[in-house]
């Protein structure tokens, strides 16, 4: 081999390492770019789905509230009937957007004679009212964002007494508070 044609070799080897370093960070940029894009998009539905659960949550506190009188009976995972005069549809496609359930919190424990928790039964005039986003067709909840089922809740507390607060003597409700 002449010493031309070695360095001609040579340089046909470093070009050719050079082309392949090149695919590889264009590659590498195109691999970056999508997961990107991926991860743009996953965030924003997530963002939609929480959204939306959000949404059921603030269109369904006042009438939750106002129907304390009807929460027995509606603790067992099902969306009352009553709460079928809040407008579920939020996108305006006429599909409910929003399921509600009404989910009794831990009142029996430790602090009255029961031992045994009650989910079944409101002792405290305090209940979680949860919002999931997608719709329940015949027992059947599918989530609005297939890989986002989102579910949001808050503590709902109602009692009886008009301008009455926990922290004064006696509790709210006569439902003993701390204060002696
Ligand atoms: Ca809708
Ligand atoms: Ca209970
Ligand atoms: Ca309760």
């Amino acid at each position: 081999m002449t010493k031309r044609s070695s360095e001609r070799g040579s340089a046909m080897l470093i070009t050719m390492i050079l082309i392949s370093a090149i695919l590889a960070g264009a590659a590498v940029l195109v691999s970056l770019q999508l997961s990107t894009n991926k991860s743009t998009e996953i965030t924003s539905t997530g963002m939609r789905a929480l959204h939306c659960a959000e949404a059921g949550l603030t269109l369904s506190r006042a009438t939750v509230a106002s129907q304390r009188a009807a929460w027995a009976g509606n603790l067992a995972g099902v969306e009352p009937s009553w709460m079928s005069v809040v407008n579920h549809d939020i996108d305006g496609d006429s599909i409910a957007d929003f399921y509600i359930t009404l989910e009794d919190d831990d009142d029996e424990i430790p602090t009255n004679t029961d031992t045994v928790n009650k989910p079944l039964i409101d002792a405290n005039q305090q209940v979680f009212l949860v919002s999931r986003c997608g719709t329940m067709v015949s027992g059947v909840f599918t989530p609005k964002y297939a890989d986002f089922p989102r579910e949001v809740r808050e503590l709902i507390s109602v009692t009886n007494v008009a301008n009455c607060y926990n922290g004064q003597k006696g509790g709210c409700g006569n439902n003993n508070n701390m204060n002696k």
